[in-house]
């Protein structure tokens, strides 16, 4: 691993997901297509962030209350941040201004204004946004020592993470102030610098501990709110009507539109990681809700070309549009993109989409792609419904081992390896999978075990929680002490901040000897990375016959 030396003079820096330039840091623009004046931006949103965390959580160790308003916009600023969520740099601009307005007038609630950090105390107009982002004090290389940077930034990704989590149990009215309270406290001990190695290892843990907890929150609002998810096919091919593409996580936005559109003549199509809104009871009674369209995030520019009609991204991936279909890209919620039209609207209230629709009764019907159908709806209450089956299957041997490989896609060729290594596993072996990591094998046809599909599709990536109660449960029944005693292996791919925090929780559960891929992170400094591998046995990814070999122990 080559060492990353501080370069506060490159046009820019961002190292926070998997596809960052060189295996190292994107420094002159992004491979996402994120541009130097926009991640500018983006730093210095994470800076007031930051500072008004500090703010948030010294009142409340002063004994003060912290409005729902002002946790709702932390996580959403972090939301924003994640990587392909929002390009819009003006919506970025209005969200530091904003923060800085809320850090001011909490700031000036404080008895103690002692050892607030320069990142509490700093204001300032628009117009000294720029010389403020391009300071030393602001960025991912503000930090000079490589351990705790790499340690900083881990525990940034992983908040990122739960804070897109909480945003969508928020949005359906759900609320936990112990996690917003530790969300701020982390991102104000992020910038103390009175941490040791130590302390920030243990802080990483216990960002896990709370990545459990928001999953858990998300987990109860989805269900609470559509069912519990149940076998369900999808069909991946079109009808004749003219459609709305629906992405991103955002089950309200999803609830909405269906409801919206119902008597239009238009027809609703999940993509990417809207595929598992589906397998929830709920949805099932629009008869428009027509199919999953596409694959996963990075193929959006050839799919989004083809469906005709407008889409609809609620969340991150997006892809910078093609001009020939940018006028149908629509954002609502942290997304945003530079020319689309945003849709707004605040938590409790019904976001009004009629002029997607109007907009979709103009365009063509979608055209084919793809035919058929996939199988998923394997979270928790239905693994757990079909528990007897799964059991005898393990103790007759029909099952001999589960292979987790939830996480997210991504476009390098080096992502090949989870297609061929799904292909190429055993007959025996099941995959337990959750985020649009699936898409490298959902569609090959896998079979299954005495009718248990070889593909467990649980959800979405934050529904890689599902994945870890079924693991538990598997340890209740089999009467084990340690769930790593259990048949199951993990390789996980990552892509962005949400993996950042399905892999933490899954640290902070105990899992161990985890391989994570295709590359490991560029934020782990080599000496982080080591902490990692000795006491967590975490791993990157080999060739695909070596792999086989040490995960399920022979090759097909
Ligand atoms: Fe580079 Fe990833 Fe950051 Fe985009 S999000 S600038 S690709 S590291
Ligand atoms: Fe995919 Fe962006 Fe991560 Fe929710 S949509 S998993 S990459």
């Amino acid at each position: 691993r080559k060492e990353q030396k501080p370069m506060k003079k490159c046009e820019m820096f961002c190292y926070q997901c998997q596809e960052t330039a060189r295996g190292t840091g994107c420094t002159k623009v992004g491979v996402c297509g994120k541009r130097p004046e926009l991640s500018s931006m983006l730093d210095l949103l994470i800076y007031v962030t930051k500072g008004l965390s500090c703010v948030t959580t010294k009142l409340r160790e002063e004994g003060k209350e912290i409005g729902k308003d002002v946790n709702h916009l932390v996580t959403v600023n972090l939301f924003t941040t994640i990587t392909n969520a929002n390009f819009d740099r003006d919506a970025i601009v209005a969200r530091i201004k904003e923060t800085l307005k809320v850090k001011e007038d909490l700031r000036s609630k404080l008895t103690d204004l002692d050892s607030l950090p320069e990142a509490a105390l700093w204001n300032g107009s628009e117009s000294e946004f720029d010389a403020k982002a391009d300071s030393d004090a602001v960025g991912v290389l503000s930090t000079e020592n490589e351990d705790i940077r790499s340690l900083r930034e881990m525990i940034t990704y992983g908040l990122k993470g739960l804070a897109a989590y909480s945003k969508h149990a928020n949005a359906l009215m759900q609320d936990n102030e112990k996690i917003d309270a530790f969300l701020q406290r982390a991102l104000a001990k992020t910038l103390d610098d009175s941490l040791t190695v130590d302390d920030l290892v243990a802080l990483t843990l216990e960002t896990g501990k709370f990545g459990v907890d928001g999953m858990a929150l998300l987990d109860s609002a989805n269900t609470g709110a559509y069912g519990n998810p149940e076998i369900t096919e999808v069909n991946i091919g079109v009808r004749n009507n003219p459609g709305i593409l629906i992405s991103g996580h955002d089950l309200k936005d999803l609830e909405q539109l269906l409801e919206q559109t119902k008597g239009t003549g238009v027809d609703v199509y999940t993509h990417s990681e809207m595929l598992p809104a589906h397998y929830y009871p709920a949805f099932k009674k629009y008869d428009h809700f027509a199919g999953n369209y596409g694959n996963a995030w990075w193929k959006q520019k050839e799919e989004f070309e083809t469906f005709n009609g407008p889409i609809l991204m609620t969340t991150n991936c997006i892809v910078p549009p093609a001009d020939s279909y940018k006028d149908r890209l629509w954002t609502t919620g942290a997304a945003g993109y530079p020319g689309c039209r945003h849709i707004e609207g605040e938590y409790g209230t019904v976001k009004d989409f009629s002029a997607i629709i109007e907009q979709a009764k103009t365009c063509a019907p979608p055209q084919e792609i793809e035919t058929g159908s996939i199988i998923g709806g394997f979270a928790h209450e239905q693994v757990f419904a079909l528990a007897d089956k799964v059991v005898e299957a393990i103790k007759s041997g029909a099952i001999r081992k589960f292979v987790v490989m939830a996480g997210c896609d991504g476009r390098m060729k080096s992502r090949e390896y989870y297609k061929e290594f799904a292909e190429k596993l055993p007959r025996d072996v099941v995959i337990l999978t959750a985020g649009c990591a699936k898409y490298k094998y959902n569609k090959l046809a896998l079979g299954d075990i005495g009718g248990i599909p070889r593909v467990l599709d649980a959800g979405q990536c934050n529904d890689s929680y599902s994945l870890a109660l079924i693991a538990l449960k598997l340890k209740e029944v089999f009467g084990l002490d340690d769930v790593n005693d259990l048949p199951i292996a993990f390789n996980i791919a990552w892509y962005e901040q949400k993996a950042v925090i399905v892999l933490l929780a899954l640290l902070y559960l105990g899992v161990k000897n985890i391989h994570l891929g295709p590359t490991l992170p560029a934020f782990l400094s080599p000496n982080v990375a080591k902490v990692l591998v000795e006491n967590f046995g975490i791993a990157g990814i080999g060739t695909v016959d070596e792999d086989l070999k040490l995960l399920v122990g022979e090759t097909a």
